[in-house]
């Protein structure tokens, strides 16, 4: 099954199921696997509704979007970049698609956008109000086509940290990734404006995903990928983000 518009699929997927086998059955069958399928299934058997971040209004907005984290890309090419306003930055759809796409900036904002003023929690103990503007994954996997055996989808950052001691250090790139069911969510979207301008450096310059659902570290910054995947086994640490695999984190980062 193709799950060109993947939401759909995968709702009519479970009914089917539900006729085919007793309620019940189905349940315990589904209950069992993976914890990915667990929550969809949670929110399916909900009436169907997705739940949505709450969202605020323009008076709610913090005056200063505090940066975290890496707050630029310490790189020739990103600097570069950086320097011709990132005329040339590309995003890439790859994995299991049927159609890779490398998009540009003016491919993205070309797409149907969403706004959307949403609250952002990081684990560290703060939270800032912002209105972030860009056209939601969904219509960016819709357009590549996403293939059957795609479980998730990972997200690739131009930015890393050194990790280990001094001669020792080596460098590891910050990534994140998330199930289809977020990435199907409406409330998710790649921005490339903050607060009505295009998203400063401190906040991920050009590109950047918002995850409403989860807590800060998942809206990886500097995007410069996304990558459809049947496991994250055996993507860097295998546990499914730069947090998640350095510090144990949780990967499913629900607030
Ligand atoms: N690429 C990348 N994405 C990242 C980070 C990072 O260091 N690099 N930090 C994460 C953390 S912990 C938080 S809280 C938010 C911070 O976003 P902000 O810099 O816009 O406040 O970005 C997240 N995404
Ligand atoms: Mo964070």
């Amino acid at each position: 099954m193709k799950r060109r518009n993947f939401l759909v699929a995968a709702g009519a997927s479970l009914l089917a199921g539900c006729s085919k086998i007793g309620e019940t059955q189905w349940f315990d069958t589904l209950a069992d696997t993976a914890e990915s399928w667990h929550r969809g299934l949670h929110r399916a058997l909900g009436g169907g509704r997705i739940t949505m971040a709450p969202e605020y209004s323009r008076a709610d907005i913090s005056p200063f979007f505090r940066g975290n984290g890496n707050r630029t890309v310490d790189t020739p090419a990103y600097r570069a970049a950086e320097a011709e306003n990132f005329a040339n930055w590309r995003l890439s759809v790859s994995g299991l698609v049927d159609n890779p796409l490398d998009l540009s900036l003016s491919d993205i904002r070309a797409l149907p956008q969403r706004t959307q003023i949403t609250r952002h929690d990081c684990v560290e103990g703060w939270s800032a109000i912002g209105e972030w503007t860009g056209p939601q994954l969904s219509s960016i996997l819709d357009l590549a086509g996403l293939q059957s055996e795609a479980n998730f989808i990972v997200f690739r950052c131009a930015d890393y940290f050194m990790r280990g001691q001094s001669e020792d250090s080596t460098r590891v790139d910050y990534y994140e990734s998330c199930d289809l069911d977020d990435a199907a969510h409406p409330q998710t979207i790649i921005a490339h404006q903050l607060n009505g301008e295009p998203l400063p450096v401190l906040n991920g310059a050009p590109l950047r995903l918002r995850l409403e659902r989860q807590l800060g570290y998942k809206h990886a910054k500097y995007l410069t990928g996304v990558e459809a995947v049947a496991s994250l086994d055996d993507i860097n640490g295998g546990h499914g983000g730069y947090w998640e695999d350095v510090a144990g984190y949780q990967w499913y980062a629900g607030i």
